[in-house]
């Protein structure tokens, strides 16, 4: 696979042999005059400007500004329709300044030690080396455009500050490239290495980092999954010996994973780049004050307060997990209400009635709560959008933990153990109900369910995820599908074309699929990480309910592989790679998850396991209290025991891979120290030769930013004649 930036003008013309994956692709290639690395979204309808504002002349100027930075930066550009008020601006880094900022970055990653081998100075400025990888061409254009001027870049920020009707700056995918990947994975059982190298070098390490999370999660699920069908057929339900098992090989997957993380960073060259920082646009500093280690003025902001805002954040999420919990606990009652004591009329269409609160309320809650939470973390202005992320994350990571495990718990602690509680009263339920509905209304004699956990857990890991999996993968694309025959119907019948602009015959159909990408929803790697780690939780906490599960869930995600890999050539717009060395704030949620593993495990198993065996038993819950609370105690000790061995095992083993890395960045630290001078000299004429290369085109493309801003006004009168039609 050639790892060589997107050179479409060389790749098979579409009328070429189709490989199946391309009748869901649009394959419609740019023609030369359109290749870009980036297009902005330039946007004069935006929201975020006050109305009377937004006059023509406001509009153009600052249309005018953001095409001089770009012309003045070494950018050239091309400029489109995409709808009425709205242009798209092909952005294309010439080679020179791909190669200075490319060197810069090397530099930069060199002094931190990230890097092993000293800085390459390019050969020549106006070509890129063959080895080029578009993840590293489009991340260094990227963050040319978008990082703050101390980071040596622009600062362009979508809707923020002189970039107000700046809507989005966004990748085109690679049709070529989307087809080949998907047509390859499809056919292939196991992932290597290399497949996820090619990823790396197309969508960068944060992207790479999870599809090698999931292959590994993936692969490591063999282990439990022959273990489970074991239990399965040979030993007891509840069995102690499948519980440890499985607690130990979740503290063994975490432990071996640390280790795969960091010998995929130094194959990667990233290990090390959580310590380059780079500074959200939106942070706002207090004062300025002087960096104890650099020395220059920089915005300062206390960090007390930032903490302090921080601690703001325990009291809200305690409200949301309470109403969640609130919310789940009533539609429980309802549940077991309908299912095991109601038996009046409408009984068969009732019984839908929690599955159908549940489905509108909780998603109503959590993106009531997205919304507060997102607002608070911005409140807590962060410097680096490294600490933003994880705080958001954690926020997050409360109601999801609620959302999926509460009516489980709600099961294994409340319903079995004290069901029986309910069983003398029935009297006074019956007569309540008579009261209310009528005489037609009769109550079954209550019976507690005592395979309820099971059914409900057998729902989530196996039927859930089906669901699941349809709702993220297929369904965004038959809506998409759906909406566009909507529309094309709709024209038909009122006679107005889809047709706003007269593109070139040549250009048609590419701006076609421009404008469909652009209508895309990012691709958030997040939601993916906490699908699986949401997964991983129904493991470790309940595995020794139903020894299947990681069967099912070992099958699921050789799916949710490729499903995922579908979805972001389908569904999103190709994400902007950036540089990761580890799966961060989840690797903690992941091992919260089998600390509370350890207690749920050996509570469930010492509660369950003698009804579970023998046939009649009036109390479902065996155990006395005081066997439970040593079992959980004993449990939660040995899981901490075996977590600092299984720990101490692993790095004994130092792995060969970074004893190669510190090999290699002890001998370049000698070799470069010596050639340190000759280096500075060459730097300086690099500096030189960019100058001299982006001084020629500029009067040229002065003369472009005329052209464009005619097209603009074209856009903006399409959009004056819109409103007034309408
Ligand atoms: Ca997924």
């Amino acid at each position: 696979m050639d790892s060589k930036p997107a050179s479409p003008s060389s790749s098979p013309k579409p009328s070429s042999v189709k490989p199946n994956a391309s009748r869901l692709i649009n394959y419609a290639l740019p023609p030369s005059d359109l290749e870009s690395d980036l297009v902005i979204v330039f946007d004069a309808e935006s929201r975020s400007v006050p109305k009377e504002k937004k006059t023509a002349v406001f509009i153009e100027d600052a249309f005018r500004v953001l095409l001089s930075e770009l012309v003045n930066a070494g950018f050239s550009f091309k400029v489109r329709g995409h709808k009425p008020g709205s242009v798209f601006i092909f952005v294309k880094a010439s080679d020179a300044v791909v190669s200075f900022a490319s060197y810069r970055s090397q530099i930069k990653d060199w002094l931190f030690g990230i890097r092993t081998s000293a800085p390459v100075a390019p050969v020549s400025q106006d070509k890129l080396d063959d080895n080029f990888s578009t993840a590293e061409r489009l991340r260094l254009v990227y963050e040319r455009l978008t990082n703050s001027e101390k980071d040596h870049g622009l600062g362009i920020t979508p809707g923020q500050g002189d970039w107000v009707f700046v809507k989005s700056i966004f990748a085109l995918h690679d049709p070529k490239f989307n087809v080949a990947w998907i047509e390859r994975w499809s056919t292939k059982w196991i992932l290597d290495d290399d497949e996820l190298d090619i990823i790396r070098n197309t969508f960068g390490e944060k992207i790479a980092l999870y599809f090698a999370f999931l292959q590994y999660y993936f692969a490591r699920l063999l282990f439990p999954t022959v273990v489970g069908l074991l239990a399965f057929f040979f030993l007891p339900p509840y069995s102690p010996t499948f519980a440890i098992i499985s607690c130990l090989w979740g503290c063994v997957f975490i432990e071996s994973w640390k280790r795969r993380e960091i010998e995929l960073a130094v194959r990667w060259g990233v290990k090390g780049c959580s310590n380059l920082v780079t500074h959200r646009a939106a942070f706002i500093g207090e004062s300025e004050r002087e960096d104890p280690v650099t020395g220059d003025l920089v915005w300062y902001y206390p960090p007390w307060k930032r903490v302090l805002k921080e601690f703001t954040a325990i009291p809200t999420a305690l409200a949301a997990g309470l109403i969640l919990i609130g919310i789940q606990a009533v539609v429980f009652v309802i549940e077991i209400f309908l299912s095991e004591i109601y038996d009046g009329p409408l009984k068969q269409y009732l019984v839908f009635l929690p599955t159908a609160l549940l489905a509108t309320l909780v998603p109503t809650l959590t993106a009531f709560y997205n919304i507060i939470a997102t607002g608070m973390t911005d409140w807590e202005n962060h410097v680096t959008e490294r600490t933003y992320d994880t705080s958001m994350t954690q926020k997050m990571f409360v109601l999801n933990f609620l959302t999926a495990y509460m009516g489980l718990f709600l099961t294994s602690y409340v319903y079995l153990p004290f069901g029986h509680l309910i069983a003398p009263n029935m009297d006074i339920i019956t007569a309540t109900m008579e009261r209310f509905i009528g005489e037609t209304a009769s109550a079954k004699k209550f019976t507690i369910n005592k395979f309820r956990l099971k059914q409900q857990y057998i729902y989530f890991t196996a039927t859930a995820q089906l669901i699941n999996f349809f709702v993220e993968t297929l369904l965004p694309y038959i809506q998409r599908r759906a909406f566009k025959e909507a529309k094309k119907l709709q024209e038909k019948v009122t006679g107005t074309s889809e047709e706003i602009f007269k593109d070139k015959t040549e250009e048609a159909s590419f701006l076609t699929r421009v404008r469909t990408e652009a209508d895309f929803p990012d691709y958030v790697v997040g939601d993916d990480y906490r699908e699986m780690v949401v997964q991983f939780g129904y493991l470790s906490l309940f595995a020794t309910v139903w020894p299947l599960a990681p069967l099912f869930s070992f099958i699921n995600n050789w799916v949710e592989l490729r499903g995922d890999a579908v979805k972001i050539c389908l569904d999103t717009k190709r994400p902007i790679p950036s540089k990761a060395e580890t799966i961060g704030p989840w690797l903690d949620n992941l091992t919260f998850l089998t600390w509370l593993g350890s207690l749920t495990t050996s509570s469930l198993v010492s509660m369950f396991r003698a009804s579970a065996t023998e046939r009649d038993c009036s109390y479902l819950v065996s155990a006395r209290p005081w066997v439970l609370l040593s079992a959980v105690l004993l449990s939660e000790h040995a899981y901490f025991v075996a977590r600092y061995l299984i720990g101490l095992v692993y790095d004994a083993l130092d792995s060969t891979v970074v004893q190669k890395h510190r090999r290699l960045q002890y001998l370049n630290r000698q070799q470069t120290l010596n050639r340190s001078l000759t280096e500075g000299e060459r730097i300086e004429t690099l500096e030189h030769a960019e100058m001299v290369v982006t001084e020629t085109k500029r009067d040229e493309w002065h003369a472009s930013i005329a052209e464009a801003v005619a097209t603009l006004q074209t856009c903006l009168v399409k959009s004056e004649a819109d409103k007034k039609k309408d």
